[in-house]
């Protein structure tokens, strides 16, 4: 059968390359005989006519969507157009689908959505679609009948170590040169109260060890796998905690440093490196790693968002980082519940102490089920249907709009740096840059080019590129 996946992955994201979620379950339905395509929407002012031409030009008969909780109305309107001008069963996946699956059921264009895990789940409906069977029980996978919900238990969780090689090809052309986005497992120890990874941790309890991860042997089989076909500039590693085990980084180390050898880099945690774990990075050829440090001030930090360690200890984490001569990202939030004048230049300080190569800023967004999310409910600062948790910018609804805008700019401002790489390489624009940097700030520019991205490329795209 003819399968099509949609994927959304917005202008201004910094990734833009697999989803390898999709592609594992790519791979597992080319496996059976499956053909399998992706296309990827860019922007929420995509446009309808070009969607269902670029659909109609696969003429798919099943069509899967996968969606963030932030992205679940865009999905569903998705949904509703491909619906009425396909009319083909369309499934809903993703870690939303987890949270809340009866919200995506309420709509009559919504055939199935699948909970949990979704490899083996969507291989056995595909295969009861093409064998027009009666919609059997598919563990995972959810349905309506009569204008019924059907629902199903969880399955036990995949053995990853079983699972076949994500299926780059769904994303990338053959040959072409790329930077490999993938994961080497799932999941954390740790329960940050902002972060999803606690509910789902729960959701999965009693179904296996949620926490896992691929052993090295398999990982350097998908690289090499990788490296034969593709031409590598780097490889991301976008596991949310690269360095939770050193024992597996000591045998990653030395076969990746023999096998594979391409720069990449990674997440990690300021808690979890110490020179040990760092020296085993640089010697595989790591070049960046990636901290969330959230916030400037120690308080918001530790007691509002769990994440229990010092600004001493960052700027030591950093410090460790440096000497081994690799690069330092970090991630702030701003527009945080607590969030004011004092805490955002506290945050500003710690930035300019640590003096990154890279900085991400994400305002809030309160997640479903958080223990966060949670709190801004109970404080009224978010409405509690939660397909409203779109509303990312917590600051502007509970009044800080000035501090946070100029705390944005200010942030932003230090990313010059990078930015200026890029510029480089279109050196006709530098002038104007530079004056539109000095009249205004780098936050316009950032948002200048943004809209520039998200009116004037193509916003549907059918992949590979
Ligand atoms: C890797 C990752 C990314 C990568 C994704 C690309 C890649 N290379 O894989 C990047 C860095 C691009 C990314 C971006 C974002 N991410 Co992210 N990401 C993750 C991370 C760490 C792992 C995802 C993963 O593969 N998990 C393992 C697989 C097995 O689980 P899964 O993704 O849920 O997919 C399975 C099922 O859900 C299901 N499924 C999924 N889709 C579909 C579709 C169909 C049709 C079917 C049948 C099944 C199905 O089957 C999949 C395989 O079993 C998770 C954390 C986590 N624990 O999941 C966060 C996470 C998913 N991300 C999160 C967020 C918030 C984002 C961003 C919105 C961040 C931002 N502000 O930009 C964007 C959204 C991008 C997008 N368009 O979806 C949150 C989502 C919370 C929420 N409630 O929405 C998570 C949970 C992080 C967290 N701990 O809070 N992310
Ligand atoms: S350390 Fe990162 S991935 Fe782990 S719970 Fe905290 S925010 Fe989530």
């Amino acid at each position: 059968m003819k399968v099509v996946f949609i994927i959304f992955n917005l202008v201004g994201y910094k990734f833009s390359g697999m989803h390898s979620n999709i592609a594992t379950i790519s791979a597992v339905l080319k496996k059976a005989g499956h053909e399998t395509f992706a296309l990827k929407i860019r922007s929420k002012n995509y446009n309808k006519k070009e969607l269902i031409t670029k659909l109609k030009e696969v003429n798919p008969e099943v069509i899967g969507i996968s969606t963030v909780s932030s992205l679940s109305k865009l999905a569903l309107k998705v949904a509703a157009q491909v619906k009425k001008k396909l009319g083909v069963p369309i499934i809903i996946g993703g870690v939303h689908t987890l949270i809340a699956p009866e919200e995506f059921l309420q709509s009559s264009s919504v055939d199935y959505v699948c909970v949990g895990e979704g490899e083996k789940p969507m291989l056995e409906l595909v295969n009861s679609i093409e064998a027009k069977k009666q919609d059997g029980p598919i563990k995972n996978i959810w349905l309506k009948r009569e204008g019924k919900i059907i629902r199903q238990p969880l399955r036990k969780l995949n053995n990853i170590e079983e699972l076949p090689h994500p299926d780059a090809s769904l994303f990338h052309k053959k040959g072409s040169r790329i930077t490999y986005e993938t994961l080497t497992g799932f999941g954390c120890p740790f329960n940050c109260t902002f972060c999803q990874n606690e509910f789902i941790k729960n959701a999965y309890s009693g179904l296996g060890k949620y926490i896992r991860r691929k052993s090295p042997k398999k990982v350097i089989e998908e690289l090499q796998q990788i490296k034969n076909n593709y031409k590598l500039s780097s490889i991301a590693f976008v596991d949310e905690l690269f360095t939770q085990n050193i024992k597996w980084l000591e045998e990653f180390s030395i076969r990746y440093k023999k096998e594979i050898n391409v720069p990449f880099w990674c997440n990690s945690r300021v808690d979890t490196l110490s020179p040990k774990i760092l020296a085993l990075l640089k010697n595989a050829g790591c070049f960046r790693i990636f901290m969330g440090i959230e916030s400037g001030d120690e308080n918001t930090r530790e007691k509002l968002l769990g994440k229990k360690f010092s600004n001493k200890e960052i700027l030591n984490a950093v410090k460790l980082i440096k000497n081994e001569k690799m690069e330092v990202g970090v991630s702030v939030i701003i527009g945080l519940p607590s969030s004011n004048k004092k805490e955002m230049d506290l945050t500003y300080k710690l930035l300019k102490k640590i003096n990154p190569d890279e900085v991400s800023t994400n305002s809030y967004l309160p997640l479903p089920k958080t223990k966060l999310g949670n709190y801004c409910i109970k404080k009224g600062y978010l409405k509690k249907n939660i397909l409203t948790f779109q509303t990312t910018k917590m600051a502007l609804d509970i009044g800080k709009e000035r501090d946070f805008i100029k705390a944005q700019r200010k942030i932003t401002n230090l990313n010059t740096y990078k930015r200026y790489k890029t510029l480089k390489k279109y050196k006709a624009l530098l002038p104007i840059y530079f004056i539109t940097k000095f009249f205004f700030g780098d936050h316009k520019i950032g948002k200048f080019s943004l809209w520039i991205r998200n009116h004037l490329s193509r916003n549907v795209v059918l992949l590979p590129e």
